[in-house]
């Protein structure tokens, strides 16, 4: 039983009839079909479409992991941390997350731009699809955002209230035991098929790894640097493709696991699921295209080096945050990336909420292509130390990746 009320498809024009705000942003008489596509983990995402044209999106998050049920709670105040987080993450970088329409805090209920033309970038991948430009737009972003959101680009009295209101404890446990602590650990909710029971066991045993990812947990539960997505994954962002004279366009969203946390975190979910994606492409024989999937770690550190810089000049307080403190930032931030990186591919691989591009494998292929993600992470956990280059470590993972593939 929930205390609050639970839109349907059958209720969603009523709905939107009922709030003044929305209905001047789709009149509920243009709307001509309305589908529930919710196919992430935790919420219910309704698409209201007009007859032609962009409609709108109403998501609303359920007291409980929608992935696994009512057995699981969940509070639905996340809800609220992602609207917080889509209207300063919008202000900042403009262009790159869903317009917000409204939120409803009685229900739950965030209401965005509608993206119908664009696809879950995942989806596109999996398809075989490239989207150039994307891995770049997702480093401009952290980028804005991590400046933006810091002592570096806000004042100190700002930036702590902006960090105290978006204190998300249930979002980031799960964040905690799913990928930071479980993937490296005897844990029952860890599961892979029988031909790589070896592999997980031989990830149990690695004790630099488990120290890694305990050095990775603790930073990630107390270096409140910035107000982080805490859930990049390509799952989380939404392509469009160039098309008669109108630019290709990269929109991130799902941001309800946001939270003051290390830059890094972010970076790094992307530079994980590239890595899934490299090891698709590879099981299934497309070397070219791994070897592309895999030059997108170095694009999105590009991009997120090049924007990061470009904003230091306009620090508030340049007195002691001199270059040299830019320098050992930046450095922090790769090094962290590529820890990060590590754990959300183990997770991908031997935890809960596993990827369609792995899943969706026949079960020899997959065998090949999560060993080699498995054996990749772990090189990325470790040797990131002697070298942090988001581009180095992407052509040792190449390596590994063909070099585990069962064809
Ligand atoms: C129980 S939620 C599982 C996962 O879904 C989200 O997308 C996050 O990645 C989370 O870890
Ligand atoms: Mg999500």
């Amino acid at each position: 039983m929930t205390d609050y009320e639970i839109l349907n498809p059958s209720t969603v024009v009523d709905y939107v009839a009922r709030n003044p705000r929305l209905a001047a942003v789709l009149p509920p008489g243009d709307i001509a079909a309305v589908r529930e596509v919710g196919d992430g983990n935790l919420n219910l995402v309704f698409i209201l479409s007009r007859a032609e044209g962009p409609g709108m999106v109403l998501k609303q998050a359920l007291p409980y992991v929608r992935l696994v049920g009512p057995d699981w709670p969940m509070t639905p105040d996340r809800a609220a941390k992602e609207a917080e987080a889509l209207r300063s993450h919008g202000t900042l970088a403009p262009g790159l997350v869903p317009q917000l329409y409204g939120y409803d805090a009685a229900r739950y209920i965030i209401a965005m731009e509608d993206l119908s033309d664009h696809q879950v970038w995942r989806h596109a991948l999996n398809k075989g699809e490239r989207h150039d430009g994307a891995a770049a737009d997702i480093g401009e972003y952290v980028a804005r955002v991590a400046f933006g959101t810091s002592v570096f680009g806000m004042a100190a009295d700002a930036q702590k209230a902006a960090l105290a209101a978006a204190v998300n404890p249930q979002l980031c446990e799960i964040t905690e035991d799913l990928v930071l602590t479980e993937p490296t650990r005897p844990a029952q909710r860890n599961t892979v098929i029988p031909a790589n029971e070896p592999d997980a066991r031989e990830l149990i045993e690695d004790d630099d790894t488990v120290r890694e990812m305990g050095w990775l947990k603790w930073q990630f539960m107390t270096h409140a640097e910035a107000l982080i997505h805490g859930d990049l994954h390509t799952g989380s962002v939404m392509v469009r493709g160039a098309a008669e004279g109108r630019p290709h366009s990269t929109k991130v969203f799902d941001s309800e696991f946001a939270f003051y946390g290390p830059v890094g975190f972010d970076l790094g979910l992307a530079y994980a699921n590239y890595v899934i994606a490299a090891a698709r492409a590879d099981a299934l024989g497309e070397d070219e295209r791994a070897a592309w999937a895999l030059s997108l770690l170095g694009e999105t550190w590009q991009a997120f080096d090049t924007t990061f810089r470009s904003l230091w000049p306009q620090r508030v307080d340049p007195r002691v945050y001199t270059d040299g403190v830019l320098e050992r930032f930046v450095a922090k931030v790769a090094l962290d990336a590529l820890g990060y990186g590590a754990a959300e591919a183990m997770r991908r691989i031997v935890g809960l909420a596993k990827t369609a591009d792995i899943e969706t494998l026949p079960e020899h292929l997959r065998e090949g292509a999560a060993r080699g993600v498995l054996r990749a992470s772990r090189m990325m956990a470790t040797t990131r130390h002697t070298d942090p280059s988001a581009a180095g470590i992407a052509a040792r993972a190449g390596e590994i990746l063909l070099a585990s593939r069962t064809l």
